[in-house]
C-alpha cells in the first residue's frame, strides 16, 4: 500500500460549486445520482485537463459531461479512482452509480444498521457512495433528495428541509438543502422507521432552532439527557466562545452499528447509541457523563471542524484536539473541574503516553500515513487537546478568546491548517509562538527532571528544570519544547507568596501564590526570593503540560501536598505518587520471591489515607479518586519491562492491606452513602455513589460473609445501573466461593432481565471479560457463541474482545500466549469484514517490545501470522507492519 505524505500536499485541480444528490433506496441496492457543478481551481499551478475522482465499491451505471454521455474511451478506472480525460474549464458531471448498503459491513459510506439506513463519511467514506473529490479542501453546497419506500417514514439529510411528498408505488421523498459549503466527509443521510423527541433553542440573536433526536421507538425513553446536554452545549458555546448555531434545525440520530462514538455531520449528527441513550435504570454515571461529553463534542464541531474545516487529513488535530479541549472545558463547567481534569489526565497518561512510546507514535500533526482511519488516535485527540490547553494557559483567558475569535472570523468557510490556527492566536495576542509549534511536529512525551536548592541565608529557592524527549519513529533528536509549568510553593502553613527573581510584575493575576513558568531551553533555572523556609514545590499544577515530571519527593512532602496543596489536581497527584511507591515496595518483594499474603503498609501511609477519608473539605469524588490506586495500565506504562503478574498481585496486596487497615472507615462510608434515594445525575450524587462504591470495592477484598452479602443486596435492590454494576463487578471478581456463587446467580439474573437492552448486555459482556480470576479466556470464548453477542456489531466486539485484551492484563498475557492467539484470530476474521475495527483491536499486540522475551516472541509470532494473511486491509497492514519494523 502507498504512503501519503504531508509534504506532497497539492491544491485540488478542480473544485465543486454545487452537489446535487438523489438517492433511490430499494431493498438490496441504492441508486445514487450525483450532479456536480465543477470548475478549474484558480489556485492550481497548471490548468488541468483531467479530473481524478475518488470512488470505491461502486458500480458505474452511466456518466455524462454537460449532457453528453461518456464512453469508456473518455475515462479510466484506477484503484479507488475514476479519471476523466479532456475535461474543460467548467462543466456539469452527472454520474449514476449503484451501491449495496446491505452488503456493506465496513460501516463506512451508506450502510444498513438494524432497521435503518445511515452513513459514515469521515474520513474517506463518501467515495463509497459516489464518485467525488473526496478530500476536505473541496467544499461544496449540497442538495440531497432521498427517495424510499414508506416503510422508512423518516428521510433525513444535512441542512434545512426544502420539500417532501408522496410518490407512486408506496414511495415518498424528502429534499434537504445545506446552505453552508462543506466537504464530503460531513455529508449524512438517514432513512428509517424512527421515533423522535423534539425541543427548541432560542439562539443569542433570537433565532428559533428545532432540536430533534431520532431513535428506534423502543429507545424513546432514553433521550432526555442528550437533549438537555445539547441545549447546555449550545448556550455554553455562545457564552464561552461567542459561537451561535446557524441552521433552522439540529438533528441527532442514534445508530446501533457504528465504528466510533459519533459524527458531527452538518445539522445531522449521527451517534453510536452508546453515546446518546441514557436512563438511570440502564446507564451508569460514567455513561451519563459520556453522553453529555460526546453530545457537546459533536455540537462544538459545528464551528471547530465544520464552519472552519481541515485542509487535509494531516490537520486532523486542528478540529479534533481543539474540540476535545472545548468539550473538556464544557464538562468541567457542568460538573467538577478538578474531577474532570483527573479523569482527562488519567486517560492521557495511560493510553496516550503508551501510544507515544510505541511503534505507532506520531506527532499530533503526522507527516505520513497509509490509512488515515488509523490516525484517529489518543495522540491526535487527547494530546492535541493538551496542546490547545497549553496555548490557553500561555495566552491567558482574554487573549485566548481573542485568538479563537480571530481564527473563526478569518477562516469561516475555509479549509485550513494547524499553522493557520496558531497564527491567529499569535496575531491576536502578540505572542511569538514559533517555538511552541514544535508540539505539532515532534512526537514523544517530554521528560522533565526537576532539582532544587534552598539557600537559607539568602532566603532564596532555586528550581532547575532539564527537559528531554525520547526518540520516536519520525525523529531521533528533539529540539526543546516551549512548556508552561504552572506551580506554587508550599510552606508548613500552606501556599507561600512567590517573588520570582528578574521577573516582570505579573499583571494578569492577583494571586501571587501561583505562577506559570515558561520553559524554552534544555535546561533552565528560576530563583524565588524572600522564601523564609525550605518549601515543597507544587509543580505542573492542573497538569499544565503533557510531560513526565520527575522530582524527588519524600513521603512527608507527598503527605503535605496531598493534604494542603491549594491545587486539587496536585493533591490527587500526590496521593497517586504515594500509592505508586507503596506498590513498588510490594513489587520488589514479590519479584524477589516473597509472599504477599498478609502484606501490611507503614502506619504513616495508612494515616495519610485515613486523613483523606476524614477530610471534610474534599469533594467526595476527589476522595474516591485519591483512594483509588494507580491502575495496572498506568503501572505498565511507567515500567521499562512490564511484569504483568508482579503489577497485578502487588497492587492487589496493597489494596487488601488498605482494606484491612481502614475497614471501619470504609464501613462507615459505605453505610453513610448506601441509602436508596431517587436517582439524580448531579455532580454531588455521582460523587456519593462513586465514593460508596470505592469503599465497597475495598471491603469486598476482606472476604467477609456479611460484606459479600451486603454487596449482593446492593446488586438486587439498587434503583440505578451505577450501583448495580458496581456490585456485580465486585461479586464477579470476588475470590471467595460465596462471592463466586452469588456472582453466577447475579449474572444469570442480569441477562434474563436485560437481554432486550443491547447496551446493557454490553455491560454484562464487559464485566465478565474484565474478570481477573483464572479461566476468563475460556468464558470469553464461550460468550462469542452467546445470543447476547454479535460479531458484526462494534459495540459488542469492544465489550467482549477489546475489554478482555485491553483491560484484563493478567488473563490476556497468561497461558503461554493463548490470549494473543485468540486476539489474532479475531483480527484475521475482522480484517475484511470491518478493517477499522480490526485495526483498532491490534493495539495490545503492538506493545510487544515492553514485555519479557518469552512474551515478546509469542506476541510477535501472532503479528507475523496476521501479516502473512492474504488481502490484508490497508488499516491492518499499516499497524502490523509498523509494529514489526
Ligand atoms: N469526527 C468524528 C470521527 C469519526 C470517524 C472517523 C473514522 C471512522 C469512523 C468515524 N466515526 C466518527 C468523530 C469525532 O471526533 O467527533
Ligand atoms: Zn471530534
Amino acid at each position: 500500500p502507498k504512503t501519503i505524505y504531508l509534504k506532497d500536499y497539492q491544491v485540488p485541480d478542480y473544485l465543486v460549486k454545487t452537489t446535487d444528490l438523489r438517492f433511490e433506496i430499494y431493498d438490496g441496492e441504492t441508486i445514487v445520482s450525483a450532479m456536480l457543478d465543477l470548475y478549474r481551481n484558480p489556485a492550481a499551478t497548471t490548468a488541468a485537463t483531467q479530473l481524478r475522482l475518488h470512488g470505491a465499491d461502486l458500480e458505474l451505471i452511466s456518466i455524462s459531461l454537460d449532457d453528453k454521455v461518456l464512453t469508456p474511451a473518455d475515462y479510466e478506472f484506477g484503484e479507488e479512482s475514476l479519471t476523466l480525460f479532456n475535461t474543460p474549464e467548467t462543466f456539469k458531471l452527472l454520474t449514476i452509480t449503484k451501491i449495496k448498503p446491505e452488503a456493506n459491513t465496513s460501516l463506512e459510506g451508506l450502510y444498513r444498521s438494524r432497521t435503518m439506513y445511515c452513513t459514515q463519511c469521515e474520513a474517506e467514506g463518501f467515495r463509497k457512495i459516489t464518485y467525488y473529490l473526496d478530500r476536505p479542501d473541496v467544499m461544496s453546497e449540497f442538495t440531497t433528495t432521498v427517495v424510499a419506500d414508506k416503510k422508512y417514514p423518516v428521510l433525513l439529510s444535512n441542512g434545512n428541509l426544502l420539500e417532501q411528498g408522496e410518490l407512486d408505488n408506496n414511495r415518498h421523498y424528502a429534499i434537504w438543502h445545506d446552505p453552508f459549503k462543506k466537504p464530503a466527509y460531513l455529508f449524512a443521510l438517514v432513512a428509517g422507521d424512527l421515533a423522535h423527541i423534539e425541543d427548541s433553542f432560542t439562539t443569542c440573536s433570537g433565532r428559533e432552532v428545532a432540536l430533534k433526536i431520532f431513535v428506534e421507538p423502543k429507545d424513546l425513553d432514553k433521550c432526555d439527557h442528550a437533549m438537555t446536554s445539547l441545549k447546555n452545549s449550545m448556550r455554553w458555546d455562545e457564552e464561552v466562545y461567542g459561537r451561535e448555531y446557524d441552521l433552522n434545525i439540529f438533528m441527532i440520530v442514534a445508530v446501533d452499528d457504528f465504528n466510533m462514538g459519533a459524527m458531527e455531520n452538518k445539522g445531522l449528527n449521527i451517534f453510536n447509541t452508546s453515546c446518546v441513550l441514557a436512563k438511570p435504570e440502564t446507564t451508569t454515571d460514567a455513561g451519563f457523563q459520556r453522553v453529555e461529553g460526546v453530545v457537546a463534542h459533536e455540537y462544538f464541531h459545528n464551528w471547530s471542524g465544520n464552519r472552519v474545516t481541515c485542509r487535509d487529513w494531516f490537520q486532523l488535530s486542528l478540529k479534533e484536539g481543539f474540540t476535545v479541549y472545548r468539550d473538556a472545558e464544557f464538562s468541567a463547567d457542568m460538573g467538577s473541574r478538578t474531577v474532570k481534569r483527573v479523569e482527562g489526565v488519567t486517560l492521557l497518561r495511560t493510553l496516550q503516553f503508551a501510544e507515544d512510546a510505541g511503534p505507532m507514535a506520531h506527532p499530533i500533526r503526522p507527516e505520513s500515513y497509509i490509512e488515515i482511519s488509523n490516525f484517529y488516535t489518543m495522540t491526535v485527540y487527547e494530546k492535541g487537546a493538551e496542546i490547545i490547553r497549553m496555548l490557553a494557559t500561555l495566552l491567558g483567558k482574554d487573549n485566548f478568546r481573542k485568538g479563537t475569535d480571530l481564527y473563526f472570523d478569518r477562516h469561516d468557510g475555509q479549509a485550513v491548517t494547524t499553522e493557520d490556527f496558531v497564527a491567529a492566536l499569535a496575531d491576536a495576542s502578540g505572542r511569538d509562538l514559533t517555538q511552541f509549534k514544535r508540539w505539532y511536529s515532534q512526537a514523544g512525551t517530554p521528560r522533565l527532571e526537576v532539582t532544587d536548592h534552598y539557600d537559607e541565608d539568602a532566603q532564596e529557592y532555586r528550581l532547575t528544570f532539564k527537559q528531554s524527549c525520547p526518540a520516536t519513529p519520525e525523529c531521533q533528536h528533539k529540539l526543546p519544547f516551549h512548556i508552561p509549568v504552572a506551580m506554587g510553593l508550599l510552606g508548613s502553613a500552606g501556599d507561600l507568596p512567590l517573588y520570582l527573581k528578574d521577573a516582570e510584575p505579573d499583571f494578569e493575576t492577583s494571586d501571587n501564590t501561583y505562577k506559570v513558568l515558561e520553559l524554552t531551553q534544555a535546561e533552565q533555572s528560576f530563583v524565588f526570593q524572600r522564601v523564609q523556609e525550605k518549601p515543597v514545590p507544587s509543580l505542573l499544577r492542573g497538569f499544565s503540560a503533557p510531560v513526565k515530571l520527575h522530582y524527588h519527593y519524600s513521603r512527608a512532602d507527598l503527605v503535605l501536598l496531598m493534604s494542603r496543596d491549594s491545587d486539587g489536581f496536585n493533591r490527587w497527584e500526590a496521593s497517586q505518587q504515594l500509592g505508586l511507591a507503596a506498590i513498588y515496595t510490594a513489587m520488589q518483594h514479590y519479584q524477589q520471591g516473597g509472599d504477599l499474603s498478609g502484606w501490611v503498609l507503614d502506619a504513616d501511609l495508612i494515616e495519610a489515607y485515613r486523613s483523606v477519608l476524614q477530610d471534610e473539605s474534599l469533594d467526595q469524588a476527589m476522595v474516591a479518586y485519591m483512594l483509588s490506586l494507580p491502575s495496572e495500565a498506568y503501572l505498565s506504562e511507567l515500567a521499562e519491562v512490564v511484569d504483568v503478574e508482579a503489577i497485578h498481585y502487588s497492587r492487589l496486596a496493597v489494596r487488601k492491606a488498605l482494606a484491612h487497615a481502614l475497614r471501619d472507615e470504609f464501613v462507615r462510608i459505605y453505610n453513610a452513602y448506601n441509602h436508596q434515594q431517587a436517582y439524580r445525575v448531579t455532580a454531588d450524587a455521582i460523587a456519593s455513589r462513586s465514593l460508596k462504591n470505592v469503599a465497597l470495592a475495598y471491603l469486598i477484598l476482606l472476604n467477609d460473609e456479611t460484606l459479600i452479602r451486603a454487596c449482593e443486596q446492593q446488586y438486587r435492590t439498587s434503583n440505578n445501573m451505577t450501583d448495580v454494576m458496581a456490585a456485580l463487578t465486585q461479586l464477579v471478581n470476588s475470590e471467595s466461593s460465596l462471592g463466586q456463587g452469588l456472582a453466577e446467580n447475579a449474572l444469570a439474573d442480569f441477562y434474563q432481565r436485560w437481554q432486550h437492552e443491547s447496551l446493557v448486555v454490553n455491560q454484562w459482556l464487559m464485566v465478565q471479560a474484565s474478570c481477573s480470576l483464572p479461566n476468563t479466556l475460556a468464558k470469553v470464548k464461550a460468550l462469542l457463541e452467546h445470543p447476547g453477542f454479535d460479531g458484526k456489531n462494534p459495540n459488542k466486539i469492544r465489550a467482549l474482545i477489546a475489554s478482555f485484551c485491553n483491560s484484563n492484563a493478567i488473563n490476556f498475557h497468561a497461558n503461554a500466549g493463548a490470549g494473543y492467539q485468540f486476539l489474532a484470530d479475531q483480527i484475521i476474521q475482522l480484517n475484511r469484514q470491518n478493517p477499522q475495527i480490526a485495526s483498532r483491536l491490534l493495539t495490545p499486540l503492538t506493545k510487544w517490545k515492553k514485555y519479557n522475551s518469552q512474551q515478546q516472541t509469542l506476541m510477535k509470532a501472532e503479528l507475523e501470522r496476521i501479516m502473512a494473511e492474504p488481502q490484508l486491509s490497508k488499516d491492518v497492514f499499516e499497524v502490523v507492519s509498523k509494529s514489526l519494523a
